[in-house]
């Protein structure tokens, strides 16, 4: 048996032998790595559709789909919801991030703005690159509904969207600064890739 005041100093040496192997061992994990390749292929294939299925955020019943079909240099945004108040009307924007893990949807970041543009409406060419208005619900709370873009692309150079997050508010877009008086956050969801 190990004399008890020689434990301590027994110890120092096992850690000492673990950290040196440790370090030696350092170099040969530091396989060449294939990242950037990999980028150039996601990045040369364009993509013509993109789907958000929306989620109602905590302390709401909103939900619905926004479709996403890009013909040339036109994005057409396809919007069904339901669960709004009869007649009401409720600002719509693509946000920064496609992050929903936030149950008021605030992780989901401020409008997508690359641009670094004002905030405005849709009539109006000098706006957020995800300003997108507002949607009017019929008398059974309901959205159909169909709007053309041309300031955003699904995966393109101009203004990506995929990846990014689907926002509806509470209140109406009214275009003032910053981000048009919309209110809270009633329903979300991520701009992602849809199965077919
Ligand atoms: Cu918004
Ligand atoms: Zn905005």
């Amino acid at each position: 048996m190990l004399p008890k005041k020689f434990i301590p100093l027994f110890c120092a040496a096992i850690a000492l032998v673990f950290f040196a192997s440790c370090s030696t061992s350092t170099p040969t994990s530091t396989a060449p790595s294939s990242a950037p390749q990999d980028e150039t292929v996601a990045a040369a294939e364009p993509l013509t559709v993109a789907l958000a299925i929306l989620a109602p955020t905590e302390g709401n019943q909103v939900s619905g789909s926004v479709k996403f079909r890009q013909i040339e240099d036109k994005v057409t945004i396809a919007v069904n919801l339901k669960g709004l108040q009869p007649d009401s009307v409720h600002a719509w924007h693509i946000h920064e991030f496609g992050d929903a893990s936030s149950l008021d949807g605030k992780a989901m970041g401020g409008h997508y703005n690359p641009e670094g543009k004002p905030h405005g409406l849709p009539n109006n060419p000098e706006r957020h690159a995800g300003d997108l208005g507002n949607l009017k619900a019929d008398s059974r709370g309901e959205v159909i509904r169909e709007i053309n873009v041309n300031n955003i692309t699904i995966n393109g150079p101009k203004n990506p969207i995929l990846g990014r997050g689907m926002i509806i508010h509470a209140e109406t877009d009214d275009g003032g600064q910053p981000t048009g008086n919309a209110g809270s956050r009633i329903a979300q969801g991520v701009i992602g890739l849809p199965k077919a």
